[in-house]
């Protein structure tokens, strides 16, 4: 996949790319990734990207013209892209979106900076906005990250088969099972013995009513509106008659 990103501070990904499993699908040619400089693309001595609002108000806002041309110099190396704007105002970016996004061949991510971006640039050149989540960034670099970082990993052949991205939290809808490596027992605290006992068969049962339970207290939002399996269902209901078993 290739994936541009336009920026005012295009050095901000170069540890981004630089590192771990993003460094290794790069150098497998798996994410051809590529940064322009928005201010490469203003006019004038000064290189002006942002501008007063019409109509008054604090902040300043994204100039359109650099913004456009910018992406006119994406759109030549990559005439099939999508276009996305990261913003706050954007489509809430999970796991789902991620895994839509992987199947796309070219991707341009624009990031904003001050308080917003000319709305005629969106209009006229954005196919989408995501946002990452209901907090406030000074810009969509972070965002941009997030988005390229959950997208590369569902591109086949980034992540080795020891981390499938299969079996991963939300890809089912629960959060994981505990994790335990070794000493067996580390600060007076033991590995439950299930784990060492080399069954199989009572391991996966035993990670599968974790993740339930675990999800149960952790993300009960995960389970609104859950189709539960039959042995999920049997999992809740021992619960519950454990607690009914508790109060008495
Ligand atoms: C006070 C009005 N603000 C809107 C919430 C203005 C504003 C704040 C921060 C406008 C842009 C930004 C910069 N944020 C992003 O570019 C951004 C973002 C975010 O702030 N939150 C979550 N996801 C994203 S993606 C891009």
């Amino acid at each position: 996949m290739k994936v541009c990103v336009l920026t005012l501070f295009p050095e901000l990904f170069d540890p981004f790319w630089d590192h771990g499993i993003i460094r290794r699908a790069v150098l497998g040619q798996k994410i051809s990734p590529f940064t322009i400089n928005i201010r490469d693309h203003a006019r004038g001595r000064h290189r002006v990207t942002d501008d007063r609002p019409y109509g008054g108000g604090c902040g300043m806002v994204m100039k359109p013209e650099p913004l456009t041309a910018a992406l006119a110099e994406a759109k030549t190396r990559m005439p099939a892209a999508t276009t996305l704007l990261l913003s706050p105002q954007g489509k809430q970016f999970d796991q789902g979106l991620a895994g839509s996004l992987a199947s796309e061949d070219e991707l341009i991510l624009v990031c904003g900076r001050y308080e917003g971006v000319d709305e005629r640039f969106i209009d006229q050149h954005v196919d989408g906005e995501i946002s990452i989540g209901d907090f406030v960034l000074t810009g969509g670099e972070l965002g941009a990250m997030v988005v390229i970082d959950a997208v590369s990993r569902l591109i086949p052949g980034v992540l080795g088969n020891a981390d499938s991205a299969g079996s991963d939290t939300f890809s089912d809808g629960l959060v994981e099972h505990a994790h335990y490596t070794r000493p067996p027992t580390f600060a007076d605290a033991p590995v439950p013995d299930l784990l060492l006992s080399g069954n199989h068969q009572k391991i996966d049962r035993w990670r599968r009513e974790t993740a339930l339970i675990r999800t149960v207290l952790k993300r009960p939002d995960l389970l609104v509106q859950r189709d539960f399996t039959p042995e999920e269902r049997a999992t809740l209901m021992k619960w519950r008659r454990d607690i009914d078993g508790l109060i008495g």
